[in-house]
């Protein structure tokens, strides 16, 4: 499908706290991601990094949260950038930065969509509260916040509260769910594909479903993608990785079966940490994914490298 696409780049880190995801966004698009758009015909700008200015290291308030407060600032200005975007018609395509990202990006998409449907590509499912937090990371918190629970401040980011229903989301390969967690899901009917069912299932049959639920209930579908949900052996590069996840083939078939979602409005890839990768091996394979998303197939990426190969010929 055509979309027209703006980038825009989220250097966030505190969320958690390994240093690195800050350089995502370049690490991702140093691995070619506009040339590879644009090799597929897509109408496509790069707004740069968001401003988000982050100063010091760090902080830990009374509560089992950190840095609540850097963190709403940068959510805040995410959430006008992304709902801008969208107000143009165009395709916010959004590249973290960690997790805590989402906030921001669901509370732009949301003025716009009442009834946004949530694909949570993720080993983790992220609705925890500083109640259930076994970390106090805001990076494990961003699904419960759109969804209006926890942390006030981060509950009113964009302020309002309430983004995403529990029924519009659909978990796509958790396998580290914490207590807290397991229960909310369990209480608001959450649908969920753990790795195991997507092994169970085939990929094809899970997004399917996924989509067809989607469509059924919502006006709009955001696609989150943690790419810790790949097995770390193939995408070494993030800051909490979980064995036993999902392959990078089965989530480039995943993508590849969402680029023909018409009612696609949105999407983010998060926690791609530079200084964690080997070789760039995590950022190199997730513009493969950003590319297929966008409609690169495996005969698309064999006549863009002919092309490029017959211009070097002719220089
Ligand atoms: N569940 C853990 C926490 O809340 C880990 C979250 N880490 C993530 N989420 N990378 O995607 O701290
Ligand atoms: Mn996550
Ligand atoms: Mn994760
Ligand atoms: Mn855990």
């Amino acid at each position: 499908m055509k979309r027209k696409i703006s980038i825009v780049g989220v250097p966030m880190w505190l969320g958690q706290t390994r240093y690195g995801t800050n350089l995502g966004p370049q690490g991702i698009r140093c691995a070619g991601l506009m040339e590879r758009l644009k090799g597929v015909g897509q109408d496509v700008v790069d707004e740069g990094n968001l401003p988000i200015g982050i100063t010091g290291c760090f902080r830990q308030s009374g509560e089992n949260i950190k840095n609540v407060k850097t963190l709403v600032d940068s959510s805040e200005k995410l959430a006008a950038k992304v709902s801008n975007i969208i107000q143009e018609g165009r395709f916010p395509l959004v590249l973290g930065g960690d997790h805590s990202i989402a906030m921001g990006t669901l509370a732009g998409v949301a003025k716009h969509y009442k009834n946004v449907g949530v694909i949570w590509y993720d080993a983790h499912a992220d609705m925890n509260t500083p109640e259930t937090s076994p970390t106090g990371n805001i990076h494990g918190m961003p699904l419960a916040a759109s969804m209006g629970l926890g942390h006030s401040a981060l509950t009113n980011i964009g302020g309002y509260q309430g983004k995403v229903k529990p029924e519009h989301i659909v978990l796509i390969g958790a396998r580290d769910v914490d207590k807290g967690e397991q229960q909310l899901i369990e209480e608001k009917h959450i649908k969920m594909y753990t790795a195991n069912d997507v092994k169970r299932l085939g990929m094809e049959v899970v997004i399917a479903e996924t989509v067809r639920y989607l469509s059924e209930r919502c006006d709009g579908i955001h696609l989150s993608f943690d790419v810790d949900g790949i097995d770390p052996a193939e995408f070494p590069g993030v800051g909490t990785p979980v064995a036993d996840g999902l392959s990078y083939k089965e989530s480039l078939q995943a993508v590849r079966l969402l680029a023909a979602a018409e009612n696609l409005i949105s999407a983010e890839f998060v926690e791609v940490n530079p200084l964690l990768d080997k070789d760039d091996m995590t950022a190199r394979l997730t513009v493969n994914l950003i590319g297929a998303l966008f409609g690169e197939t495996a005969k698309s990426k064999q006549v863009q490298r002919t092309d490029r190969k017959r211009s070097a010929e002719a220089i």
